[in-house]
C-alpha cells in the first residue's frame, strides 16, 4: 500500500472546491490518511518547492503557496501516486484532459487546484514536511474485506 502527498492549492481552497476534489479522491477509493488547513510557511513551500529552485518561477511558486490556506493530504492505495496523478491531470490546462481534476476546474496554468507527489521519495519528504506521523491515521474500509 503506497502513500502520496495531496494538497489542494489556495485558488482550490477559495474558489471552494475542497468538497468535489476530495469526493472524487473517494470515488477513485483511495483512503483518506490524514488532512487540515493550513497556512504554508515560507520555509514549508521552500522545502516543498526545493526541486524547483533556481528556476525563474520558483519565487511566484512560493508566494502562490504561502497566499491562502490550502487543504493538506495523505492519501493511501495501490499505486496511489500514479492514479492520483492521472485523476489530477497535467499541469497546463491547455493539456489537462476533461475528466480529470484540472481539465474540469482549472482555466488559468499556473493555477491548477491540486498538487500530487510524483514519486515515493517526493511522497515521503513532502508528508514529513506537512504532517507528524501521528496525525496519520490507520484504519480499515470497508472496501478491503474484499481485497
Ligand atoms: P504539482 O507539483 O503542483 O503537482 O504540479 P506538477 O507536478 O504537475 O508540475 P511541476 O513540474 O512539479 O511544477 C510545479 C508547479 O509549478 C508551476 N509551474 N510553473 N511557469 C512555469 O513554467 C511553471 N512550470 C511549473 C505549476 O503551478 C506547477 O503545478
Ligand atoms: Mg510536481
Amino acid at each position: 500500500m503506497e502513500r502520496t502527498y495531496l494538497m489542494i492549492k489556495p485558488d482550490g481552497v477559495q474558489r471552494g472546491l475542497i468538497g468535489r476534489i476530495v469526493a472524487r479522491l473517494e470515488d477513485k477509493g483511495f483512503k483518506l490518511a490524514a488532512a487540515k488547513l493550513i497556512t504554508v510557511t515560507e520555509e514549508q513551500a521552500r522545502r516543498h518547492y526545493a526541486e524547483h529552485e533556481g528556476k525563474d518561477f520558483f519565487g511566484e511558486l512560493v508566494s502562490f503557496i504561502t497566499s491562502g490556506p490550502v487543504f493538506a493530504m495523505v492519501w493511501e492505495g495501490d499505486d496511489v501516486i500514479a492514479l492520483s496523478r492521472l485523476l489530477i491531470g497535467k499541469t497546463k490546462v491547455g493539456e489537462a484532459l476533461p475528466g480529470t481534476i484540472r481539465g474540469d476546474f482549472a482555466s488559468h496554468t499556473p493555477l491548477n487546484l491540486i498538487h500530487g507527489s510524483d514519486s515515493p521519495e517526493s511522497a515521503a519528504r513532502e508528508i514529513a514536511n506537512f504532517f507528524t506521523p501521528e496525525e496519520i491515521n490507520t484504519y480499515d474500509k470497508t472496501i478491503s474485506a474484499w481485497m
